[in-house]
């Protein structure tokens, strides 16, 4: 037997190798640190490296599903290196488990630098990295038994060891799956947790808010369908007892709020819509919830804020960071240290135990998750994490509408085209709706929450058949129309009227 006939087998062993070694990597990181799994390590250094436009394509090709997309992206890039380590070793021994081996060594390095366990982030990698290297060296000096001296018998020991290595691998990956699951001992403490009764509520959302038409947004979102947008490839555990919020830099006094006593504060609940800068026109990364906490400005008055400061740099656990101005966190409107969404505890994707909602402004500078500390300081001193990555210092959140129906293909008659429109914190005092590029028609506006809230509309619509473009403009309460201009979203939000084309049969 020729060495030609094994092929391209060395490089799926080496695939083989490296699903067994990331396996067990990642089964160590389950067990004593999941930020240390060399996926997220990986995944993480790739998200903050990221430049602006490469995180709007990655959300307008995947949406909210840009995670997936990304580690299924890494897992593609190592099963490619794996195939090719497989080769090279098959070549010249030692040289292609030196690769994996290397490869691991980097994931260690990056875990290191990205996370604060300290060199213990190095561990989940190293084993990794070891584990495949040995694996490879094994299968495939077995292989070459098998070849050279084509017995029944070394044929039969290497297809057992092939099988295991894979086994062992995929076992290992189910595994920390479900350590990682049992892990989320938070969730538990989530679930028992009573939310207090706020001492200043929110008036009820008026029924006459939700039109209730089939395929419109409803006015309040469900928690589970609200949009979720972070660069938390591993979702952060908090838990409240262990939770506490640092507000310091430019104030009289330090101030340290602790769980117990942020729930035995006087709360605060507000509907306020929350909008991603990243929403294209038309786009769906935005949502409205009742936000139950504590008024921003009433931990800051505790702390007592310098004059010079004009700006409040948040932190979250996992050092993300947002600036916000600190006029629109000490002015009335309602920024919360939110604890309660839509009455339950906050979901654990969306900042359990607490997060910032400030109305008015886009999420990225303002809306920080599982947050930690409040920084006051100045926008000539800091800046947060997309500002630096190009994204504009402040975010005010633009004038914008969006058609939800109708969508596609309709029957010919009577039907209604229905929208949202949204300026956050300035309020919407109409939307003009224009067929075919004919004359501008008002929609009928449902009532508003309030000014910080979107608000649905709608207009009835003879539809006759053929072919139908659909576009909407909103007018904000200042009484500026909505501008055509477009834009993309970054560096400060998307502009533009929102069209759509619908097939009347
Ligand atoms: N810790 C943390 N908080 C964060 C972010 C983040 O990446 N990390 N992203 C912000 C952005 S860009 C938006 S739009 C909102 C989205 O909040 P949601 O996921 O609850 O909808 O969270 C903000 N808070
Ligand atoms: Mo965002």
């Amino acid at each position: 037997m020729t060495r030609r006939r094994s092929g391209l087998r060395p490089g799926v062993l080496g695939i083989v190798a490296v699903l067994l070694g990331a396996g067990l990597g990642e089964l160590v990181a389950a067990f004593f640190a999941a930020s240390a799994s060399p996926f997220a390590a990986v995944g993480g250094a790739l998200i903050d490296l990221a430049p602006a436009w490469a995180k709007d394509t990655a959300i307008a090709l995947f949406g909210t599903g840009d995670k997936i997309a990304l580690l299924t992206g890494i897992a593609i890039v190592l099963a490619a290196v794996a195939f090719g380590a497989g080769m090279l070793e098959r070549r010249r021994r030692s040289v292609g488990a030196a690769v994996v081996a290397a490869i691991g060594i980097a994931g260690a390095v990056i875990a290191v630098i990205r996370t604060d366990l300290g060199l213990l982030a190095a561990l989940p990698s190293l084993v990794a990295g070891g584990a495949g290297a040995m694996t490879l060296r094994a299968l495939v000096s077995l292989g070459e038994t098998e070849q050279e001296s084509a017995q029944d018998q070394d044929r039969r020991r290497f297809l057992i060891w092939t099988g295991a290595a894979t086994a062992a691998g995929l076992l290992a990956v189910a595994a920390s799956r479900i350590a990682t699951g049992a892990s989320r001992a938070v969730e538990a403490v989530r679930a028992a947790l009573r939310l207090p009764a706020p001492a200043t509520s929110a008036p009820a959302v008026p029924a006459t808010a939700e039109l209730g038409i089939p395929g419109l947004a409803p006015v309040v979102t469900p928690n589970a369908d609200f949009y979720r947008i972070d660069t938390a490839l591993v979702v952060p555990q908090v838990d409240p007892k262990d939770w506490s919020l640092r507000v310091h830099g430019m104030v009289d006094r330090e101030v340290v709020l602790t769980w117990d006593e942020l729930i035995a504060s006087p709360l605060t609940e507000a509907d306020v819509t929350l909008a991603c800068v990243s929403n294209t026109v038309g786009g769906d990364l935005i949502g409205n919830a009742r936000w139950l906490g504590l008024p921003v400005r009433e931990v800051l008055a505790r702390a007592g804020v310098d004059a010079d400061a004009d700006m409040v740099l948040s932190t979250s656990i996992d050092g993300f960071t947002a600036s916000t101005p600190l006029e629109a966190l000490t002015d009335d409107r309602d920024a919360l240290l939110a604890i309660g969404m839509n009455g339950e505890p906050l979901p654990i994707p969306h900042g359990f135990p607490v997060r910032l909602v400030v109305p008015g402004l886009y999420g990225y500078v303002s809306a920080t998750k599982w947050v930690t500390e409040l920084e006051v300081t100045r926008f000539d001193r800091a800046t947060a994490y997309w500002t630096t990555r190009g994204w504009s210092e402040r975010g005010p959140i633009k004038l914008q509408s969006r058609i939800d129906v109708p969508r596609g293909s309709i029957d010919a008659g009577d039907t209604v085209i229905a929208g949202m429109a949204w300026q956050q914190h300035v309020g919407v005092r109409g939307v003009e709706v224009r067929i075919d590029g004919g004359p501008w028609r008002p929609a009928t506006l449902a009532t508003a929450i309030s000014d910080d809230t979107w608000v649905q509309w709608s207009l009835p619509w003879a539809a006759e058949s053929g072919q139908h473009d659909i576009e909407c403009r909103a007018v904000s309460a200042d009484g500026v129309t909505q501008t055509d201009a477009l834009a993309p979203p970054a560096p400060d939000g998307a502009t533009g009227w929102h069209r759509i084309s619908v097939t009347v049969r």
